[in-house]
């Protein structure tokens, strides 16, 4: 690599001078980052540097930032970082332009560093393959060539000598060719970078051997449930959530790639014998189906952090008894392939519930985002302590010894889900008319069973709610209640739902540190 030559031309406007040099800092940058995302192509797409950082930040971020974020943004919280990050790396590729035009080494130590950092960030990574910081060094290397060949032609004087004024207008057509060179150089990294995202989802593409599976049939298929499941009000929640709105949330910024020809379980820990189980094996077991809903831990009262599925897998007890767990092992820590990780209770995975090795969802393979090939789902618990999705171990182990992902960032370490309740009609803020008014929702109480649900108006009595017919107690439940004659003027519902062992917590609680609690409520405006 060349030093570029830089000079200080005294007397002309430093602000010129610096606006092409940012430029070509943000030309090296794009490069830098298109060359990584090319080269994590072949690497893994997790060593891609933008990937590799942004995954290194959520995991390090702590709990009530993550918990802000995603309470701002919901879902579109892995968009926004990645917003984010885009907006701090072209301000640093940026001000390394700056930099180099003054110092060189300046400006170099800083992609140097920048480099660095994410190929530290990419090694570190669970999935991490030998090549893993390549991307970024490369990424690193080109951009400090892109750098230093922009600012050996920054733009100069028309004429250098014999001029006693400064000729600054006769410099504009070199500053155009200039930044119009910049601009090009920055769209070739960018479109590196989105050809390299796309390649490396489609080079391992789980989606097009997702395609191709035929599932066997289960041993034992899940119940039809009964149509009256459905409380027949328009605006509830369909009982069983289509896969496509099934709520997503994970720590993974690209979604795992796995193979389920490579894909296998490894049972180990405080076992007699580890096991290990692969794919053709786990389709010729005996396969169950089961209706379970699944919660986040995250989800606010009345939120949508919630969905109802038909899952089909191998119950994981089987698995746990070929292994034979210690007596005083009293959890099983999984880990997904990203290493995410999840501590539940052995009891749930050795009783009688339907805790499954689960491969399909609605009948068809499981959608990549939601874990394909095999996750974990457990009813009854939160999915942060049960629903490990890429999940490829299973350690046999005790609370007191192996901390969870979450565990470690704020979260209990075991996590039931609450019993709750939500309001679904009326809308919030709906103007009804007077008369009779239907409201009705959902309500859930996984693996113990929604017994009975209630409405109140504003401090009136509760008032027993109509009940949907019964999809099982590892299922939610609708609702509904005839509200006769609701008296004009603005009213608060609440609802409260019972399980077996009485109602529903009203005191209000946050989601943090093992779920919220508290009374759904709406406003409605009786006209
Ligand atoms: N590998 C992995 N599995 C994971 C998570 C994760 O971050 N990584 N998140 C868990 C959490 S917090 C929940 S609520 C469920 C959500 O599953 P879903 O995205 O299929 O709805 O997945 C669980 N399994
Ligand atoms: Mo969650």
């Amino acid at each position: 690599m060349t030093q570029p030559r830089v000079d200080a031309r005294p007397g002309r406007p430093a602000g010129r001078d610096d606006a092409s040099a940012a430029a070509a800092g943000l030309a090296a940058g794009a490069v830098s980052v298109g060359v990584g995302a090319l080269l994590a192509v072949l690497a893994g797409p997790s060593s891609d540097p933008l990937v590799a950082v942004g995954a290194a930040f959520v995991d390090a971020t702590p709990g009530w930032l993550k918990d802000g974020a995603v309470a701002l943004f919901g879902t579109a919280d892995k968009v926004v970082l990645a917003v984010g990050e885009a907006v701090v790396l072209a301000a640093l590729a940026a001000a390394a332009g700056v930099l180099a035009r003054r110092h060189w080494s300046a400006g170099a130590v800083v992609v140097v560093a920048l480099g660095g950092l994410a190929a530290l960030a990419a090694t570190n990574r669970a999935d991490a393959g030998p090549l893993a910081a390549a991307p970024a060094l490369a990424g690193a290397a080109a951009g400090l060539w892109v750098l230093s060949w922009l600012l050996a032609r920054l733009p100069l004087p028309a004429s250098t000598a014999g001029t006693s004024a400064p000729d600054v207008g006769a410099r504009e057509p070199g500053r155009r060719v200039f930044l119009q060179a910049a601009a090009l150089v920055t769209a070739a990294g960018v479109i590196g970078t989105v050809v390299g995202r796309v390649a490396a989802s489609g080079a391992r593409s789980a989606q097009a051997i997702r395609t191709a599976l035929k599932l066997p049939a289960p041993a034992r298929p899940a119940p039809t449930p009964p149509a009256a499941v459905d409380v027949g009000v328009t605006g509830v929640e369909p009982w069983a959530t289509p896969v496509e709105e099934f709520y997503r949330i994970d720590t993974a910024l690209v979604v795992p790639q796995v193979d389920p020809a490579r894909w296998r379980l490894r049972v180990h820990g405080m076992v007699e014998q580890e096991v290990e189980i692969g794919w053709d094996e786990l389709l010729a077991s005996d396969l169950v189906e089961a209706w379970v809903t699944l919660a986040c831990v995250s989800n606010p009262v009345g939120g949508g952090l919630v969905g109802n599925q038909r899952w089909l897998g191998l119950p994981v007890r089987e698995v746990l008894a070929r292994a034979v767990p210690a007596p005083d092992a009293d959890m099983v820590l999984s880990r997904s392939v990203d290493g995410f990780t999840a501590s539940t209770p052995i009891e749930a995975f050795t009783d009688d519930r339907d805790a499954l090795l689960a491969i399909a969802m609605d009948g068809e393979p499981l959608p990549p985002e939601h874990g394909f090939p095999v996750r974990l789902v457990v009813p009854g618990l939160y999915g942060y302590v049960s629903a490990t999705k890429w999940v490829t171990e299973l350690e046999v182990t005790r609370f007191d010894r192996a901390e969870a992902y979450w565990t470690a960032r704020g979260w209990s370490p075991r996590g039931p889900v609450k019993t709750q309740s939500r309001i679904e009609v009326p809308r919030p803020g709906a103007d009804v008319p007077a008369g009779d008014v239907v409201v009705a929702g959902t309500a859930w109480a996984q693996h113990r069973g929604v017994e009975r649900v209630q409405v109140r108006v504003d401090d009136g009595p509760w008032q027993d709610c109509d009940l949907a017919a019964d999809g099982g107690i590892d299922t939610w439940r609708q609702w509904r209640w005839a509200w006769r004659d609701a008296p004009t003027g603005e009213h608060l519902l609440a609802v409260r739902a019972w399980d077996p062992d009485g109602p529903q917590k009203g005191v209000p609680a946050a989601v943090v540190p093992d779920g919220a609690t508290g009374y759904d409520t709406l406003t409605v405006t009786v006209t």
